[in-house]
């Protein structure tokens, strides 16, 4: 273990796709609202992915590390199930 820190090369963090679904159901302005809270887009930028997802069916609402775009996906997660919408998100290797 010792040795390894010693002689392993830092290597740049593994990045994730986070993705959202569409559903029938979740409102276009509450999707728009999560993507500009969680993934720091401006009003237009979210609703052009929103209805990228919407009309597509899947969209990339950002690109992070592994642990922070989990966290991404746990909070979009968290918000929807608490706003009983059935918006649903993943994340993906980029
Ligand atoms: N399809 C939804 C509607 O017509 C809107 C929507 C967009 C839902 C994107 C989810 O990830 C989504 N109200």
């Amino acid at each position: 273990l010792a040795i390894k820190s010693l002689t392993a090369k830092p290597k740049p963090p593994e990045l994730f796709k986070v993705l959202l679904l569409n559903d029938d159901y979740t409102p276009m302005e509450f999707v728009v609202a999560v993507i500009e809270r969680f993934f720091n887009k401006s009003r237009e930028q979210a609703t052009q992915i929103m209805l990228k997802v919407h009309t597509e069916g899947m969209g990339v609402c950002g690109v992070y590390p592994q642990d922070i775009a989990e966290t991404k996906m746990h909070l979009v997660l968290e918000s929807a199930r608490e706003a009983q919408h059935p918006l649903q998100c993943m994340i993906e290797p980029a």
